[in-house]
């Protein structure tokens, strides 16, 4: 299997900066040695460019919605590239904004080869708010509502279909945080939540049995892993911490179920931010989750 890392070093869709060290971090924790060990011919992409960070206050619901829309439309050419030349694409970010880039590239790329396409959004959030509703203006905030269409206009043609999704091949894990109107918006729009009450009391073994019925030859899955799904304690470098999240065990019970379907296709891994980290810690407990997923486990399985 071929893999290729895709650096976004950016923070322009958050609201805390540092996030555009995650890809650099997610290197020095040994991403690529850790893949490659798991069998996987690895490819660096090095990282991708883009505006710097103005640090302005959102305008008219977006905050650097200019700088956005550049690097998200480099991510969906570089993502895109990778799935043409037959790689699986794994974009380092980075905040979660670049997701609509990653998944618009994917989108496109199922319609072109007829796969079916489903996406599970691991996540405290459901990253489903619009200009008008927003709290923050955080972009970061925003990528589901925008690839399902509700959106700038040039965020949601980017796949060159419209929508790029429809809210039905979304399926949420971990989530824990929703602003008022977003909770009402993403209700109406019917996406499949597994929030962390529905994990306490199902268990995550139910839960992803849930999430991943229904995958079949034809389904390209794709992974949006925003590090803050974790709980803080084990993962504290992210801008958005929010506490009762999946623990260490939960978490990897969680990879590893996703890898046991072997239909993972595209992977984001986003929201690392080493400025808000301890010696690197959350790097290597996203690394550590990330070989789980690339199915990493005890024992021999048959
Ligand atoms: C909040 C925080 N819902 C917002 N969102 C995210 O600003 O829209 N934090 N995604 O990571
Ligand atoms: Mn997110
Ligand atoms: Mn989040
Ligand atoms: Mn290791």
């Amino acid at each position: 299997r071929k893999v290729s890392l895709i650096g976004v070093p950016t923070d322009v869709g958050a609201g805390a900066r540092g996030a555009s060290m995650g890809p650099e971090a997610l290197r020095v924790a040994g991403i690529a040695e850790h893949l490659a060990k798991r069998g996987l011919d690895v490819k660096d992409c090095g990282n991708l460019s883009g505006p710097v960070n103005p640090w302005q206050p959102p305008v008219n619901g977006y905050r650097h919605l200019p700088e956005n829309i550049a690097w998200n439309q480099a991510t969906h050419d570089a993502v895109y590239q990778e799935l043409k030349d037959g790689r699986m694409p794994i974009m380092m970010g980075g905040d979660h904004s670049l997701a609509l880039g990653s998944i618009s590239a994917v989108a496109r790329f199922c319609r072109e080869t007829g796969k079916k396409l489903r996406i599970l959004w691991l996540d405290a959030h459901t990253d489903f708010n619009t200009a008008a509703m927003t709290p923050s203006g955080n972009v970061h905030g925003m990528p589901v509502a925008s690839l399902c269409g509700f959106g700038d206009e040039t965020m949601i043609h980017m796949s060159g279909h419209f929508p790029a999704i429809t809210p039905d091949q979304v399926c949420q894990i971990g989530i824990r945080s929703v602003d008022e109107e977003e909770k009402v918006f993403v209700y109406e729009q019917g996406v499949e939540i597994y929030d962390m009450r529905y994990i306490d009391e199902n268990g995550m073994k139910h839960t992803m049995q849930k999430a991943l019925q229904g995958l079949d030859d034809d389904t390209h899955l794709h992974v949006s892993f925003d590090v803050d799904f974790l709980d803080p304690s084990i993962a504290p470098a992210v801008g958005t911490t929010v506490l009762g999240g999946p623990t260490y065990r939960e978490a990897h019970l969680c990879m590893e179920m996703i890898a046991d379907t072997c239909r993972m296709a595209s992977l984001d891994i986003v929201e690392l931010n080493p400025a808000l980290d301890e010696r690197n810690r959350t790097a290597v407990m996203a690394v550590d989750m990330v070989e789980s997923l690339f199915g990493k486990s005890t024992l021999v399985r048959s």
